[in-house]
């Protein structure tokens, strides 16, 4: 089994009692898999590292690559499928945690939190008296764009703060309580918010656009939680700088862990390092999931969650 990026000492455990585990050297890469690409059965990619088509071809006995996560934007499916190479990934065990981050995101970015927190920690407090006012959320149309598990998890869970939800996905979920918009700039010229919850790749690379973030307007805010790749960076930053933009919230981004100064210097923009899901108790269950996908699929032929593309394979 080849390890692509870093795994837990609870997975590294879980995985040598099955599998010879054998780590990918980066500084390295295309000399060992000419060397031992034939020998590996079984990856573990941990998300970011990402498979992609020449890695793939490298290991001509590969059966499984099991991706830490339930984005996979990273790993190259079509080739994999090409290949009869099964692909699996992480759903549903962190959609509490991936959904408490995207409210607490809008809060802090709303709310100025981290701007009121430098206000008392810098001193203007004493010195300049009160911090200005922020917005609140209540009575605000929020936005999600992609009503997926993750999204409609967020959604739930905002309805206590006494807002109002629309969403945008490609199919219509008829069994949801919230209003479904076919266009993307339409749904944000109705909104305060955006929630972005979208997977990477070509389908969705740069769908949030000038056209996006001019109709969400100079009192709107972004709140990015799924993919950076989902965002048209530089028009973003433009955007926020000139305030045609209120505000970001933003956990990921177009090239992590890059993140360009021009963002990092804005006051409108509030920055996690991708952090969704990264607490222990999360990271513990996507990291059983991950190793059980590659233990059962050793043991029977079949995985615990395929990704979409693999459920027929
Ligand atoms: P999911 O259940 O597959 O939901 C994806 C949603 O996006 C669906 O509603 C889908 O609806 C919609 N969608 C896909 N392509 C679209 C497009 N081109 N235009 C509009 N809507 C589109 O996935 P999930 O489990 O909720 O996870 C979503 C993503 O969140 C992951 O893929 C990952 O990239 C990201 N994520 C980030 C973190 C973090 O730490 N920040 C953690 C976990 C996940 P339609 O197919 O009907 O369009
Ligand atoms: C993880 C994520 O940070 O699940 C995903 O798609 O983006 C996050 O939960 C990542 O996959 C771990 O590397």
């Amino acid at each position: 089994m080849l390890l692509v990026g870093s795994a837990t000492e609870r997975m590294l455990g879980q995985l040598g009692a099955v599998f010879e585990v054998l780590d990918l050297p980066e500084d390295n890469r295309d000399k060992f898999l000419a060397e031992r690409g034939g020998d590996i059965g079984y990856v573990l990619s941990s998300g970011h590292g990402g498979v992609p088509a020449e890695m793939i071809a490298a290991m001509p006995s590969l059966r499984v690559i099991s991706n830490f996560g339930v984005g996979y934007d990273a790993v190259d499916v079509a080739e994999a499928v090409a290949r009869g190479v099964m692909v699996t990934h992480t759903p549903d065990v962190l959609n509490d945690e991936v959904a408490n981050t995207a409210v607490m995101l809008l809060l802090a970015t709303a709310r100025n939190l981290l701007a009121d927190n430098a206000w008392l920690t810098s001193g203007r407090w004493r010195e300049q008296g009160n911090a200005p006012l922020s917005r609140s959320v209540r009575g605000s149309t929020v936005g999600i764009l992609g009503l997926g598990r993750i999204g409609l998890a967020t959604a739930e869970k905002l309805a206590v703060f006494g807002v109002d939800i629309v969403y945008h996905t490609r199919t219509r979920r008829d069994e949801v309580p919230y209003r479904h918009y076919d266009d993307l700039t339409d749904m944000a010229r109705g909104c305060d918010v955006l929630i972005s919850i979208v997977p990477g790749g070509a389908g969705t690379e740069g769908i949030i656009n000038r056209a996006v973030i001019e109709a969400l307007g100079p009192e709107g805010i972004l709140i990015n939680i799924g993919r950076g790749s989902a965002v048209d960076e530089p028009e973003l930053i433009a955007a926020l700088s000139d305030g045609r933009l209120g505000k970001a919230g933003l956990d990921v981004f177009a090239d992590e862990p890059n993140v360009p100064a021009e963002l990092m210097a804005l006051e409108n923009a509030t920055l996690l390092p991708h952090v969704g899901s990264a607490t222990v108790e999360t990271r513990a269950a996507m990291g059983d999931l991950a190793v059980e996908n590659l233990t059962r699929f050793q043991a029977t032929g079949k995985p615990v969650t395929p990704v979409a593309e693999c459920r027929g394979m």
